[in-house]
């Protein structure tokens, strides 16, 4: 039996009003406990209404919506809520957290799972997740040894946590000398200005970043300033805030363009890396030494292999294959634990 607290909310404003609905969820043998403790009879029944004192605070009406959940409703009184939020609190209930915040949020989601699913679809930043959450209240209901109890150890599995770059942005760092065409990219990307491109170095003077969509998924895409020797201030400010974006990025690029040779830049050792040589527009750029290090040739100008660039990082960040797995997804944390091989 679970012995997690029971959840305390309440559905209505907090504002004066002439009645108050408060819900009362967990394991049924607490619930009644709590019930029993507050009223001094017994819990209403699954199903039934009942009218009850809470203690010498208020009373009101219980309505007991299933064996894991209750309604409470007293008079609408900013003080009657603060003395019941009060006396639940000692009686063990609790704000629910995390996860469990969710239920409070989609009354009409019918389970626990769908309601997590709701809650982060509500904020999921890609396209790209909004079929596969809408998958896994199903997936999650077929697991036959489920429990709905929140899982306190983390169970992700790298598929997990790949996913949940559907969720967050992940953080893509463009790196290169000075003239790669590092601004002009992004400003190609994100179909706009939104860094200065000049061929003058150190153009470049603060550390940008943009949210793209690169063809479903949402990445927040750095443009960083190229590191040279005589940086004002400024640049110098901008190279620390792009090598800090760099120590926590989930993907570097390295950009470079004929005759600039390749720069290895040290960033955080799980990022995923590509090589692209840019500047293919150009009469030299078909013979150059960079075009043998480079993973893919581009042009910012010209557009050329741009959807290539696009495809491959956002299929290096989110492999097609992790979507297509039929498994189901641990899209937040607290979600049930899945049978183990042993378990199972
Ligand atoms: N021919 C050509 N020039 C480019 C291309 N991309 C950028 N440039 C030019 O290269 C210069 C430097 O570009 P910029 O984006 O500021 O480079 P950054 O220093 O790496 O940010 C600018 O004059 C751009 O117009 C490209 O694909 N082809
Ligand atoms: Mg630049």
């Amino acid at each position: 039996m679970s012995t997690v607290a029971p959840a305390w909310w309440w559905s209505t404003a907090h504002a004066p009003g002439a009645i108050a609905v408060a819900h009362l969820e967990g394991d049924a043998r607490i619930i009644e406990g709590v019930l029993r403790t507050l009223t001094g009879k017994d819990a209403p029944r699954t199903g039934e209404v009942a009218w009850r004192r809470f203690g010498t605070i208020d009373d009101g009406v219980i309505a007991r919506t299933s064996n894991q959940h209750a309604l409470l409703m007293p008079h609408g009184g900013t003080r009657i809520r603060e003395l019941l939020d009060a006396r639940l609190a000692e009686l063990g209930a609790r704000a629910p957290t995390g996860y469990e915040s969710a239920r409070a949020s989609w009354p009409e989601a019918t389970d626990s799972i769908e309601r997590a699913m709701l809650n982060t679809l509500a904020c999921a930043a890609s396209p790209l997740a909004i079929d596969l959450l809408a998958a896994q209240p199903a997936r999650w209901r077929n697991q036959p040894a489920q429990n709905f109890t929140p899982a306190t150890q983390p169970l992700c599995t790298p598929r997990d946590l790949r996913l949940r770059r559907l969720i967050t942005p992940a953080r893509v760092v463009v790196t290169g000398p000075a003239n790669a065409g590092k601004s002009t990219l992004l400003n190609a990307l994100a179909g706009r200005a939104v860094a200065i491109a000049h061929h003058a170095p150190g153009t470049t003077r603060d550390a940008v970043a943009a949210r793209i969509n690169l063809a479903g998924l949402v990445v927040d895409w750095f443009d960083t300033p190229g590191v040279r020797a005589d940086m004002d201030p400024i640049e110098r400010a901008a190279a620390e805030l792009a090598a800090r974006a760099l120590a926590c990025a989930d993907m570097v690029i390295e950009l470079t363009a004929p005759g600039l040779g390749w720069h290895a830049i040290a960033g955080a050792p799980t990022a995923l890396r590509m090589r692209v040589l840019n500047q293919s527009d150009r009469s030299d750029a078909a013979a150059c030494p960079e075009r043998a290090g480079a993973d893919l040739v581009i042009s910012a100008h010209t557009g050329a292999a741009i959807d290539k660039l696009v495809a491959c990082v956002r299929d290096s960040l989110v492999p097609p294959t992790d979507i297509a797995d039929p498994a189901p997804w641990r899209f937040m944390d607290g979600l049930p634990a899945l049978p183990t091989a042993a378990s199972a």
